[in-house]
């Protein structure tokens, strides 16, 4: 039986039974290797709930600020179709942001820890949230781009040992498909278009196509993490095999579009079957994880005041609460 717990300071509580003893690693490790599900009650050992309580919670940050660069369109839609198309996908992102924080829960870390955690700054969010949207193209570079390595990246966690992070998993991936798909349909549409609706599209593309392969995180032999976490089959794939999953799968879709991925070494490699492509600067990427992309301020800043805003509403929700108990007893 599984009894660490977290007091609100992120402590354990270490009791008897949850000892590290060999032959419980053991046994846990035969677990996940026989493919069964690791349940929120189960014994686990803690580095795999910290990992856990890491990555759930970091993705549940980069969903609730990716509905930042997004949202900044939704008042300025070319349509009333396309605006509620919009609405619905950035209602979708609040809705995984709160399916991920339920899941990361189960482990025994409040909601309130983990939104103290990323407004100091100690939580990371995606990356690829911390770049501006500069025009609509945009919003169908992000739909097509972002939410198309967000896929190739999260199918594989729909089989996270983990139950309550896999099964949120599988109903995100729906939804993320059809993200994926709006996006790719608002790009078609503008590189069949005008010549300035195809120059929009080209110029979201080169901004957008580096940063999405960021996303996948650092290349194989600088991720710390990956071992362990593939080990523990939380990850199924490491940051690069992704990374060339979505290279082989997107290229085709530019070149349908009839637009040009901008990476002068990009080629097909006959004998591997996969693309080649250049060098990721991963200075820029160090830099934008370290807050200083373009817009991590500003995203900060947002989601502070957000945060600070909704406190009456929190207030009147434990008010509620309290007065309900109150009158049960
Ligand atoms: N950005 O050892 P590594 C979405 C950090 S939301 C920032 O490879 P790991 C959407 C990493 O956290 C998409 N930080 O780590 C929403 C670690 O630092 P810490 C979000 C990154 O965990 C709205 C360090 O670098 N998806 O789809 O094994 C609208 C070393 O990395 C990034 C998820 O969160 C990055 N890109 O692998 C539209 C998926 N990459 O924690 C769309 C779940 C790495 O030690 N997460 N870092 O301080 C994962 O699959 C894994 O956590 C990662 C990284 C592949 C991201």
């Amino acid at each position: 039986m599984y009894t660490q717990g977290l007091d609100q300071q992120g402590k354990t509580e270490n009791r008897r039974d949850s000892l590290e003893t060999p032959e419980r690693l053991e046994a846990f490790q035969a677990r996940i290797d026989a493919e069964e599900k690791i349940e929120a009650k189960d014994w686990m050992p803690e580095a795999y709930r910290r990992t856990l309580i890491r990555q759930i919670s970091q993705h549940a940050h980069s969903e609730i600020i990716g509905m930042q660069p997004e949202g900044n369109w939704l008042t300025r839609a070319p349509s009333l179709k396309r605006k509620a198309i919009l609405l619905a996908k950035v209602q979708d992102e609040a809705g995984h942001g709160l399916y991920l924080y339920g899941a990361a829960e189960t482990l025994g870390i409040s909601r309130d820890r983990m939104v103290a955690d990323l407004l100091s700054g100690k939580a990371k969010y995606s990356s690829i949230f911390n770049y501006p949207t500069l025009n609509w193209a945009d919003i169908g570079a992000i739909g097509w781009l972002v939410d198309g390595a967000a896929i190739m990246n999260q199918i594989p966690l729909c089989r996270c040992s983990y139950g309550p992070y896999a099964r949120a998993m599988v109903r995100i991936c729906k939804e993320e498909s059809f993200h994926q798909r709006q996006g790719f349909e608002i790009m078609h549409v503008m590189a069949n278009g005008s010549e300035d609706q195809k120059a929009m599209a080209q110029d979201a593309l080169n901004r957008w196509w580096w940063p999405s392969l960021m996303m996948f995180g650092p290349s194989d032999k600088d991720s710390k993490h990956s071992a362990q976490s593939m080990a523990w089959k939380i990850k199924r794939f490491s940051n690069d095999e992704l990374r060339q999953k979505f290279v082989d799968v997107t290229v085709p879709q530019a070149d349908f579009l009839g637009l040009t991925v901008p990476d002068p070494d990009l080629r097909f490699d006959e004998t591997s079957g996969h693309y080649c492509y250049g060098e990721i600067d991963w200075q820029e990427f160090h830099d934008v994880i370290a807050g200083n992309g373009p817009c991590n301020r500003q995203r900060m800043e947002t989601r502070r005041r957000a945060q600070d805003d909704g406190a009456w509403v929190r207030e009147a929700a434990r008010a509620y609460a309290a007065k309900h108990a109150a009158k049960a007893a």
